[in-house]
Formats: structure tokens, sequence, C-alpha cells
């Protein structure tokens, strides 16, 4: 019988990523909110880190399955590493991406420095309070205006290191093969291996 894993995130963009990246694991069914309730999660955290766990650890207890959860932030050199954890509201409460691209752009106009890296931490919770934990980098810089319909969030204004491309602009087999997100899951997929066989571990 299939081991259920439920994925604490209610961002359709978050979900068809990691399901393009961790839907091969045999012995996993992944579920949704769209499959199983559960509440908002107030990411109340002051980092990345604890936003994650809080989300993971919230919805393991709250659905008693093991449940997947990961908090993502820009961090953008020249302005000290902001949005980073406030990267979802960094023009405010509504989570607008367009909105928070032009702030982006707004207060890094003229800046030369435009190094900035995505860096995602993904939690798996079990319901009997075992965590794992790992954390994934994707280095590049901020273009000048934004480029490309893929993806979402601040990916038409990211160029990964060695690219000239925004990641907006990659089909998202490449995007997916390379990014942030897609490190962090991997340093989960032994955890996720685990439940299925926990002998082979
Ligand atoms: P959950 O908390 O439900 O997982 P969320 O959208 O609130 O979803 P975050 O708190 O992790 O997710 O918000 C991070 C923000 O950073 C998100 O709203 C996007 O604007 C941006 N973001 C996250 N991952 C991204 C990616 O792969 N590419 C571009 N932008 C991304």
């Amino acid at each position: 019988m299939a081991v259920k894993v439920v994925l604490a995130t209610k961002n359709p963009h978050k979900i068809e990523e990691i399901l393009a990246i961790l839907g091969d694991i045999p012995g996993i069914e992944w579920l949704t909110f769209r499959d199983i309730p559960f509440s908002d999660v107030e990411e109340a955290g002051e980092t990345l880190e604890e936003n994650a766990l809080l989300k993971a650890t919230a919805v393991a207890r709250e659905t008693g399955l093991p449940a997947l959860a990961e908090d993502t932030g820009l961090e953008v050199e020249a302005l000290g590493g902001a949005p980073g954890v406030r990267s979802a509201r960094f023009a405010g409460e509504n989570k607008d991406y367009r909105a928070n691209n032009e702030r982006l752009l707004e207060l890094l106009r003229g800046v030369e420095d435009r190094r900035a890296r995505f860096r995602t931490v993904a939690v798996l919770a079990l319901p009997d309070g075992r965590t794992w934990m790992a954390e994934g980098v994707l280095e590049g810089r901020i273009a000048d205006s934004p480029r490309g319909e893929h993806g979402f969030g601040y990916d038409p204004l990211f160029i990964p290191e060695g690219e000239t491309r925004t990641l907006a602009e990659m089909p998202p087999e490449e995007k997916n093969r390379i990014s942030h997100r897609r490190r962090a899951l991997e340093g989960i997929r032994p955890a996720l291996k685990g439940l299925v066989s926990p002998a082979e571990a």
C-alpha cells in the first residue's frame, strides 16, 4: 500500500514543481489541499527554516499524515538579503507577483551589483514529531527588466549564474533540473524513500 504524504502548501506553482521533482518516488501517494483539507498556517517565523518547520509540523499534526513544506526567499545582495523571508509580501499583503517585481526593480534602479540567490528550505514532518530539513540555493543576478512567461514569482527577473536567460525563459523541465527547489527537495528524497522502505533508509 502506498504511503500518503501531504504537500503542505496552497501555492499551485509550488505544487506543480514539487510533484515534477519528487513525483517519481515509487510507493508514495501525494495528497494536496484538494484531497485533504488543512488550515492556513501563519508564517510567523523570522527565518525560512522556522517557517518551513511551522508549516510542515502544523499540517502533519492536523492531518495525522507525513507532511512536506518548503519556504523560499529571494536574497538580494545590494538589499542586505531582502526581501528574503518576506518575499511573498514584499509589495503588500496580497502576494502580487507583478507588484513585487516592480518594487524590486525600483529599489535596484541604477544599482550595479545585481547579485542575488534563491534559497529554499524544505521540511518533512511526521505526526510523531520527527522532522528532516534540507536547503537548496541557486545563485544568480537580477535582470534589468522582466523576461519570459514560464514559472512564477520572481522568475522573470532572475538570471541563474552562467546563464543569459531568466528562469521564466526556461521551459519548466530546465528550471526544475537546476532550481533551489530541486536542490532542497533532493536533500529530503532519502527521508521520503525511508518512509516507503524503512530498512533501506
Ligand atoms: P506557501 O507558504 O503556501 O508554500 P507562498 O506562496 O506563501 O506559499 P513562500 O512563503 O515560500 O510561499 O513565498 C515565497 C515567495 O517567493 C512566493 O510568493 C514567490 O513570490 C517567490 N518564490 C518562491 N519560489 C519561487 C520560485 O521558484 N521562483 C520565483 N519566485 C519564487
